[in-house]
């Protein structure tokens, strides 16, 4: 019984070495989950890219870059009754919390599109975070999911609003 006690301990120690080990190096630390653009029709030159951060310690999300086409930060939110789109500079990353951008809040802009987006292809994003006064680059792969006809609702109608 002792000995599976302190077998245990150590392996907890252990870990909290490979814990700290990790936290020392270069890698950005967020956890990227759930990462999926938003389908177009042949026409459409723009749509939205939607994921869950999870960063382990403070970061900001600082940049965001497709070769897909343009990529943007953009924030959507109400304005008295009038759904408002702009571009942010960054997006705050607070430790051990879930950033979610999703239609109708943050998003990755994608515009200028070289191609139509296809349910079951998939997107790279190069995200810029920023940790500790570093940058660093993170890739993810992001899938396309339902299209959606250009005159649907608000969060699929990116293609219409102005900058
Ligand atoms: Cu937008």
């Amino acid at each position: 019984m002792q000995a599976k006690i302190r077998a245990a301990t150590l392996a907890a120690s252990f870990a909290a070495l490979a814990a700290t080990l990790a936290s020392g190096a270069a890698l950005a630390q967020v956890d990227v989950s759930n990462a999926w653009v938003r389908g177009t029709v042949p026409t459409q030159a723009a749509s939205g890219a939607f994921m869950v951060l999870h960063a382990h310690e403070n970061a900001k999300l600082v940049g965001v870059s497709s070769p897909v086409g343009t990529a943007e930060l953009h924030e959507m939110k109400m304005e008295g009754n009038v759904m408002r789109m702009r571009q942010i500079k960054s997006l705050d990353l607070p430790k051990m919390k879930d950033v979610e951008l999703k239609p109708g809040g943050y998003h990755v802009m994608l515009m200028d599109l070289k191609s139509q987006l296809k349910k079951g292809d998939t997107v790279p994003i190069t995200l810029k975070i920023e940790q500790g006064g570093k940058v660093t680059e993170q890739k993810v792969t992001a899938e396309v999911r339902d299209m959606v006809p250009a005159a649907a609702g608000a969060s699929g109608s990116h293609g219409e609003h102005k900058h």
